[in-house]
């Protein structure tokens, strides 16, 4: 067989696929030029100025030079080869979100993957799984930079092609909703009561505001919140970018990304229902028809919409001085002209609960790990500190703190002792939303899920994935100042 021809990508693969075979073919005498094979893909991050809106032009670290990163779109289990370039001045590292990966390719430091170095590159190859909706995203501190981290524009769809698409549709649109131009206030207007149940726990709320009365009493501020000054969805600002042209009894199938930093965001389509079939990329149970969508940092929703109400709409977010300063995007039926509709929804409230089979699940846990979550007013340099069970992640302090037995399934019992909502997240694996605020699922399966304020979640996920497995929360605020935790494998 000559030797020469194998591409590193087909070795790669012929190796994944168990077959010993080739690998003589792959070694080549020491004289002869190595082939380095193309990658897959080349993703290159540098700085460049993003068009949000017609002479609205702000200058951010991109994938490709183009917000968002392009639309990866890869077979689950077929070997993929990815370049990356790091032409900043900074160490980077590419994460991707809601695959089951090694560490060394993950895309977390804390997890030992290597940095990709400033003005450097790495190869990478891995094997995508699970299908469904995954992204990718920068994953490196900012602390108190609003220009590093998942403030830029390092953030970008994937799609693993499943061996069955959940539901029928006509065709597939994918939003990424993004916020630019981020400042520091003091205190936030971020939406709080959206999430059902509202029960809270008394406990956990007596202990909050304990401590935040203690501290305001002491002369402290309130610790620093992002605001930001330009919202996009795909990069453009409502109305300056191309719209969502549908034709009447279209049934489009969205794939939503919240790819913000620091913000939950809201979606609405007036006249229309949104299907939900998946989140996270992960199909549920059976769909579900819901008036509009919430998403945290770092969910994902695909969801249906039956193009059933001719007109020039506007789907936007719920929040009017956000869809004001762009957080929409046109949907124009075709015939039709006018000025774009805004209509609010009907009040609604966002339930993980109804996504899934009413009831416990059917497994039941190996161990159940309890975790507070509590807040410590502006106590790092005007920043809140984040605990989890009372210890701030930092780099000087990066032990584990939970112990795992590959195969065995664990409960994450969640206490959140602030106010704030956290939308949580678990590297390398998902988990199973077994009880939201008091109420028993099953049958949902996320990598990132929001704990309201004051309130209890359980999750369960199989220890199924060996290494050093990073669990955060995916407020960029939030995870950079103490809200991290890893676990091990024992
Ligand atoms: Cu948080």
């Amino acid at each position: 067989m000559p030797g020469s021809r194998f591409s590193r990508r087909e070795f790669v693969k012929a190796a994944l696929a168990g077959s010993t075979s080739l690998t003589v073919g792959c070694r080549q005498p020491a004289t002869s030029q190595p082939e380095e094979a193309a990658a897959d893909y080349t993703l290159t991050i540098a700085v460049k100025p993003v068009e949000l809106a017609p002479n609205r032009i702000i200058s951010t670290t991109t994938y490709n030079g183009q917000f968002p990163g392009p639309l990866l779109r890869f077979k689950e289990g077929i070997p993929v080869t990815i370049d990356i370039n790091n032409q900043t001045d900074t160490p980077e590292q590419l994460h991707w979100h809601g695959q089951f990966l090694p560490t060394d390719v993950d895309g977390a430091a804390e997890e030992g993957t290597p940095f990709i170095p400033p003005h450097g590159s790495r190869r990478i190859t891995f094997v995508p799984r699970p299908s469904g909706y995954r992204f990718y995203h920068t994953h490196v501190r900012a602390g108190a930079n609003l220009s590093a981290g998942q403030y830029t524009g390092l953030v970008g769809p994937v799609y693993i092609e499943p061996k069955n698409h959940p539901g029928n549709y006509d065709r597939e649109v994918f939003l990424t909703l993004k916020e630019f131009e981020p400042s520091y206030s003091r205190g936030g207007d971020m939406a709080m009561d959206f999430l059902s149940p509202a029960a809270t726990v008394k406990e956990l709320k007596d202990a909050g505001e304990n401590a935040m009365n203690a501290s305001l009493a002491r002369g402290m501020p309130h610790g620093f919140e992002v605001g930001y000054g330009s919202f996009t969805i795909n990069g453009r600002m409502l109305g300056s970018g191309e719209p969502i042209r549908v034709k009447q009894g279209e049934r489009v199938l969205f794939h939503v990304l919240n790819g913000s930093a620091t913000e939950i965001r809201s979606l609405a389509l007036p006249g229309h229902n949104f299907t939900v079939v998946a989140m996270d990329g992960n199909a549920i149970p059976r769909p579900v028809v819901v008036p509009g969508l919430w998403l945290g940092t770092g969910e994902r929703v695909s969801a249906i919409v039956e193009m059933n109400h001719p007109g020039i709409w506007i789907l936007g977010d719920t929040a009017n001085d956000d869809r004001e300063h762009g957080m929409g995007i046109v949907v124009e039926y075709s015939g039709q002209k006018g000025k774009p509709q805004w209509a609010a929804p009907k009040p609604f409230h966002w339930n993980y609960a109804q996504f899934g089979n009413a009831g416990a699940a059917v497994h039941q846990p190996d161990e159940v790990f309890e975790m507070t979550f509590d807040k410590q007013n502006a106590a790092e340099g005007g920043f809140n500190r984040w605990t989890i069970n009372g210890v701030a992640f930092a780099e000087d302090h990066m032990h584990p703190m939970f112990r795992v037995r590959q195969g065995k399934r664990y409960r994450l019992r969640m206490h959140n002792a602030s106010d704030d909502i956290h939308p949580i997240h678990l590297h390398r694996h998902s988990f199973e939303l077994t009880r939201v605020a008091g109420q028993p699922v099953s049958g949902v399966m996320k990598d990132v899920v929001m704990v309201g304020g004051y309130q209890e979640m359980e999750v369960d996920f199989v220890a199924d994935n060996p290494g050093l497995t990073l669990y955060h929360c995916h407020q960029q605020l939030h995870m950079d100042f103490g809200f991290m935790a890893l676990f091990e494998y024992v």
